[in-house]
């Protein structure tokens, strides 16, 4: 018998659920068969729950700083027990909002026989990708005003007024005329 993810593609906004579905592709099933679902990075990179700590020593007292780092999914292991009655089974897995700026990332989900097991079962396919798309914007802005000398040239800076920047923003400065020509 052959089970397998239905759709092998999946996309999702940040902070969503991916509903991976894993179905029975051929085959009836007579008696209750376990498959292991498990999550794996692509560009995304899952959640280890990896305490980043400062130490910091002042006047003698240590003080901990502690920041979790939420990568970008929920890593996820199940077990789906697949009955006789049924012919699929939904891996739900979390994907993690922030605050960053972000291209497309891409993690997978997996299938596998537990450990032991001696299930008559092929899986195919075994692996499926969900796509998250980001969410977050920012604000990009010009830094003050400017004055200039005659034959001089002018630095004009821009900032990102708010927002954190993950991936690379291209933008593009044209100049107009005011009381000055161009
Ligand atoms: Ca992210
Ligand atoms: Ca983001």
């Amino acid at each position: 018998m052959v089970i397998g993810f239905g759709p092998e593609a999946y996309s999702v906004i940040e902070g969503g659920i991916v509903n991976f579905e894993v179905k029975i592709l051929s085959g009836t099933l007579t008696k209750d068969i376990e498959v292991e679902f498990f999550t794996s990075d692509g560009d995304a990179a899952g959640n280890y729950s990896v305490y980043y700590s400062l130490f910091y020593v002042r006047m003698n007292y240590p003080l901990f700083y502690h920041c979790l780092v939420p990568g970008d999914y929920s890593n996820t292991v199940m077990t789906l027990t697949f009955t006789p009655a049924m012919s699929s089974l939904i891996a739900a897995v979390n994907t993690l909002e922030d605050s960053f700026l972000e291209y497309p990332e891409i993690f997978f989900g997996n299938l596998r026989l537990p450990a032991g097991s001696t299930a008559n079962v092929m899986l195919v396919p075994d692996m499926a990708n969900a796509t998250i798309t980001d969410n977050d914007a920012a604000v990009i802005g010009f830094s003050g005003n400017y004055s200039i000398v005659e034959g001089g040239s002018v630095n004009i800076v821009l900032e990102v007024v708010s927002g954190v920047l993950e991936r690379e923003v291209v933008i593009r400065v044209d100049t107009s005329d005011g009381t000055a020509q161009g």
